[in-house]
């Protein structure tokens, strides 16, 4: 899979995909992230990509052009199935979203800054908006980096059996239940004894109500799901 990423920031991504993962995802030739600089696109000297917003009103508007000379370079090189702008007002980023989108070959993520995007980009070029979550960032890039962290930790062969992302939180709607490790006695604090008993009926059983248990009381909201 391949994402390309749209920024004026692109230094914001020196950190996040190079590390645990992410990092060996694409040592392993599983992943392809490639960083574009919006300013590269530019309409002038001066790299500027944003302007007044027509109407008057706060803060800049970022122009259409440079956005799509660069997306439609991209485009000319590779078919995308997804041309994703990030914005706060998008559709919700969730689980089932992550694993749609694990699924496809080439996604471009687009970050949103200033006050906006000339909505008549987000008509014609973007195939759809994603948010992470009900509050402002600064900016897209964060955002981008969670969505490209979500999507490809489900590609096959990045994560191993052990921690496949099957038995993840919110993969079957529920919490995932605690999880203890040695010593299993630590100041008087013991771990539950079904852990230690070897019985591996019983601790499935128990795991089980664990998660349900901490999904009533903590996201009752998923189990309307
Ligand atoms: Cl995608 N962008 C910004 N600027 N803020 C957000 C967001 C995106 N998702 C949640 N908040």
């Amino acid at each position: 899979m391949r994402i390309d990423i749209i920024t004026i920031f692109p230094e914001m991504f020196d950190g996040p995909f190079s590390h645990s993962m992410i990092k060996r995802a694409q040592a392993k030739g599983l992943a392809e992230i490639h960083i574009h600089n919006l300013r590269d696109y530019a309409v002038n000297k001066h790299r500027k990509v944003d302007d007044y917003p027509f109407g008057g009103g706060a803060g800049m508007v970022m122009m259409i052009q440079p956005v799509a000379d660069c997306i439609d370079k991209l485009k000319v090189e590779r078919n995308y199935d997804e041309i994703i702008f990030m914005t706060p007002d998008g559709v919700l980023f969730d689980q089932p979203l992550a694993n749609k989108l694990s699924m496809v070959n080439n996604i471009i993520l687009m970050c949103g800054h200033y006050k906006g995007i000339d909505e008549r980009l987000r008509e014609h070029y973007f195939t759809s908006e994603i948010s992470i979550g009900d509050y402002v960032l600064t900016g897209g890039e964060l955002a981008a980096a969670v969505v490209t962290d979500a999507v490809i930790r489900l590609l096959p062969g990045v994560l191993s059996d052990e921690t496949s992302a099957l038995s993840d939180s919110f993969q079957d709607n529920l919490l995932s239940p605690p999880v203890y490790t040695r010593p299993s006695e630590y100041n008087s604090w013991v771990v539950p004894d079904v852990l230690t008993s070897g019985n591996e009926k019983e601790i499935k059983k128990w795991q089980n109500e664990q998660a349900v248990d901490r999904t009533r009381l903590r996201r009752p909201d998923m189990l309307d799901k």
